[in-house]
């Protein structure tokens, strides 16, 4: 595989293991060069600290991206999670379609939900804003709550495989591309993720660890994003990044003061190994 340039797009929380300070490790140990555009800037992240600051960087993006198209700096893939503003989506989209290399891939975390919820900082402007991002994406990672708010359906805690293929056609009614889709169990210690892809859909199923822990959508989606770009299909870096990222809580849940993220650092060289197994 040739070496490889790729830009994400999200925030750095200083403290709580989650965005860039995930994601760049992690794209970094699969061998792919990591350049990264901050959106803002956190003590530390929202779900559980109380009293973070927040420096929102919308207002830097426009000359940073200029910057970058003047010194004719390309990626071959931008891969977007927690962004800092509404206004700020517009700009992100602006990056996708100038700054990717001709047959590059666009590719979003639509990270503003979980368990039914809008994180703290987000409301419905960012929601439709960000529907404007994922339906333009070539790969979208939505949880079923992200999936839900994208599409306007009303989030269910319990559901059936006949539910989430309608949630799957509700999001490619509206644009969406290949999508993988997190967090679906269909049994109390089971859970798992679906892939869309051109036109096939399947289930990697897998064990459920009680302890539901922060971090894990970006733990996932980077794990996803190394593996889709070292040459696997959608539904191959989806299985990987599943067992990757089980492997971090299984390290991690012994731990209750560690309640905040997951040990990935401590799993990498799994990570690394599972890369190395075509
Ligand atoms: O893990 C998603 C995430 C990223 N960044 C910030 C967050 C969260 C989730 O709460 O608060 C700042």
């Amino acid at each position: 595989m040739a070496y490889q340039k790729i830009l994400t797009i999200q925030d750095i929380s200083c403290v709580g293991q989650c965005s860039l300070t995930v994601a760049l490790p992690i794209l970094s140990a699969a061998g792919l060069e990591t350049c990264i555009l901050p959106s803002a800037v956190l003590s530390t992240h929202t779900a559980g600290f109380s009293g973070y600051t927040v420096r929102d960087l919308t207002e830097d993006i426009p000359a940073i991206a200029a910057h970058w198209k003047k010194e004719n700096i390309r990626f071959s893939a931008v891969y977007t999670g927690y962004l800092g503003s509404t206004e700020q989506i517009a700009d992100v989209r602006g990056i996708l379609d100038t700054l990717l290399a001709p047959g590059g891939l666009a590719i979003v975390d639509p990270a503003m939900a979980d368990n039914g919820r809008l994180y703290p900082a987000f409301d419905a402007p960012y929601v439709e804003a960000m529907k404007t991002l994922a339906f333009s994406a070539d790969i979208i990672l939505p949880n079923i709550t992200e999936a839900c708010f994208l599409t306007d359906t009303e989030y269910r805690e319990s559901y059936d495989e006949a539910w989430i293929a309608a949630l799957l056609d509700r999001l490619s009614a509206a644009g969406a591309k290949t999508v993988v889709l997190t967090g679906v169990g269909y049994a109390p210690e089971r859970t798992g993720v679906v892939v869309r892809a051109g036109g096939e859909t399947r289930y990697y199923e897998h064990r459920r660890i009680a302890k539901g822990c922060h971090g894990t959508g970006d733990v996932y989606a980077a794990a996803f994003v190394g593996a889709l770009l070292g040459g696997r299909s959608a539904y191959e870096a989806a299985a990987l990044a599943a067992d990757y990222t089980v492997r971090c809580i299984e390290i991690t849940q012994g731990d209750p003061a560690h309640w905040y993220g997951v040990k990935f650092e401590l799993a990498l060289p799994d990570y690394i190994r599972m890369l190395g197994k075509q």
